[in-house]
């Protein structure tokens, strides 16, 4: 970041993963770092949980900026973490309302963690400061601070999906959600999906007016709802894949490799990219090459309900589909929940033929960006991309497909695979264009920049809301 801009006020980001130690390279965590190393500034995030929980933050290090934590108890982490952030939160705003686990108090631990955080951010920050909110934790803070007298520009950059009108009326808090998205100056989202449905639901409040341009005015304050497509460490992702060894995977030569990387969730569509591979197995001439179908997905959030139930489904479903198509020296698909390390990730992307990136619901999905910085151009593989991923708004030179509707996914893989030479260095050519002109970087910048422009807060009338 430039030094006028470091002039004008520190950064102090928030998000609830923060690094203790090293920084890991590449990802989000890595980014902020390099932002923050930059403007200098502070990085808030959240201590590991302990019985009982103080107000204030704890310094785990600081060099160009400082990082800090603030406490959660065990009983906060069940109840704001565990249960409101993601049994409530995260399926509603990935349209599984179904899945929605609405637990007593959860809503208040997640308010008494919101206003935690307000408070120390009020206790440390200067006048001219930038304060950037992460994500879904933290839809509270601003407006708490706001209550608090701050005027300082506050942004906040969701990382997932914007619920649809209808999918919200299922959030207990819904009356809330306008004042709390206004009391920040920019609401950054990932697509303009999404902010066309922030918009539905601001439309329907009546203190808020749009003033066109993703500008709204709500009781006397100004602020923007706009899209900021996150993006990926391209060049850095290309060099590390092109560094990576080849992996060994003890596969047939001209096997056709097919890869998924995810974090094991609903979300991900993993159950119907099976039954798609499955169906695309069925159909495929038995004189063809054997494919491989490799799908990497560490378990996630396993304290949840929801996260058991997807991790036995998937088990099962890999089962019957290699019972139905293995043969003695063939096993169609691998299934590996063991954490592999970022860099064996990078090599397996760029030695893959065709990337399974098919989402039922997804803000943007990195690996999709990553599986096109990984490919040898000269030789490229295919990304088959589900429309319902944030990502297809810019990959559109992807096969896109709809993850719900297996025959046509079948059929997508079978094109995939056997897509000649030209069309895949074409299509690999537009989607890499992209991906380098918006990465991370340019993602950084243009939040900030946004920030740093917004309209300061004015002084308004903000009492405490009533939490029912
Ligand atoms: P996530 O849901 O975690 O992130 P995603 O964007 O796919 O999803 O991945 C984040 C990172 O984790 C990527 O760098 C990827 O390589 C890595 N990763 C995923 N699975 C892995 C695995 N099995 N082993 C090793 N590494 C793995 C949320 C939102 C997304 C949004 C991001 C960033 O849900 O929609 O794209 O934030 O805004």
């Amino acid at each position: 970041m430039a030094d006028t801009e470091s002039q004008r006020g520190r950064l102090v980001v928030v998000s609830n993963r923060i690094p203790k130690g090293d920084v890991p390279a590449g990802g989000l965590v890595f980014a902020l770092h390099e932002a923050l190393r930059g403007s200098g500034g502070l990085w808030i995030g959240a201590a590991a949980p302990t019985p009982t929980a103080e107000d204030g933050l704890t310094s785990i290090g600081s060099g160009n900026y400082d990082r800090a934590t603030f406490a959660l108890s065990d009983a906060e982490y069940e109840g704001y973490y565990l249960g409101y952030a993601n049994s409530v939160l995260w399926p509603l705003f990935h349209h599984r309302p179904d899945l929605l686990q609405i637990g007593e108090g959860d809503f208040d631990a997640y308010v008494t963690v919101n206003r935690r955080v307000a408070r120390a951010i009020a206790n440390t920050v200067g006048p001219d400061d930038l304060i950037w909110i992460q994500d879904y934790h933290f839809l509270m803070v601003a407006h708490e601070l706001r209550a608090m007298g701050l005027h300082n520009r506050i942004g906040i950059f969701l990382h997932i999906p914007f619920p649809s009108p209808t999918d919200i009326m299922a959030l207990p808090q819904v009356a809330m959600m306008p004042a709390w998205l206004a009391a920040h100056d920019v609401v950054g989202l990932q697509t303009t999906r999404d902010v066309t449905s922030a918009a539905e639901m601001l439309r329907h409040d009546t203190k808020t007016q749009t003033l066109g341009q993703g500008a709204w005015s709500r009781e006397g304050r100004v602020f923007s709802v706009l899209n900021f497509p996150i993006g990926i460490d391209a060049a850095g992702f290309e060099a590390s894949a092109a560094r990576a060894p080849a992996p060994d995977l003890q596969m047939a030569p001209n096997a056709p490799l097919l890869l998924g990387v995810d974090r094991l969730d609903y979300t991900k569509g993993l159950v119907h990219r099976f039954e798609a591979f499955d169906a695309y197995l069925s159909a495929r001439d038995d004189a063809s090459p054997r494919p491989t179908f490799l799908q990497i997905a560490p378990p996630s959030r396993e304290d949840v309900e929801a996260y058991q139930d997807i991790r036995e489904e998937l088990e099962r479903t890999a089962g019957s589909i290699n019972g139905a198509h293995a043969d003695l020296d063939w096993t169609p698909l691998r299934y590996v929940r063991r954490h592999v390390p970022r860099d064996r990730v990078a090599g397996l992307l760029r030695r893959a033929d065709v990337a399974l990136v098919t989402p039922l619901a997804d803000g943007m999905n990195l690996v999709a960006k990553e599986f096109v910085a990984a490919q040898d151009g000269a030789d490229p593989g295919v990304l088959i991309l589900s429309h319902f991923a944030g990502a297809s708004e810019q990959l559109k030179d992807a096969l896109l497909v709809n993850p719900f509707d297996t025959a046509s996914f079948a059929r997508a893989i079978d094109e995939a695979v056997n897509m000649p030479l030209e069309e895949r260095c074409a299509r690999h050519a537009a989607l890499r264009k992209v991906v380098f002109s918006t990465d991370i970087a340019w993602w950084m910048s243009s939040f900030i920049r946004s920030l740093r422009n917004s309209t300061p807060a004015a002084p308004a009338p903000w009492g405490n809301m009533e939490i029912s």
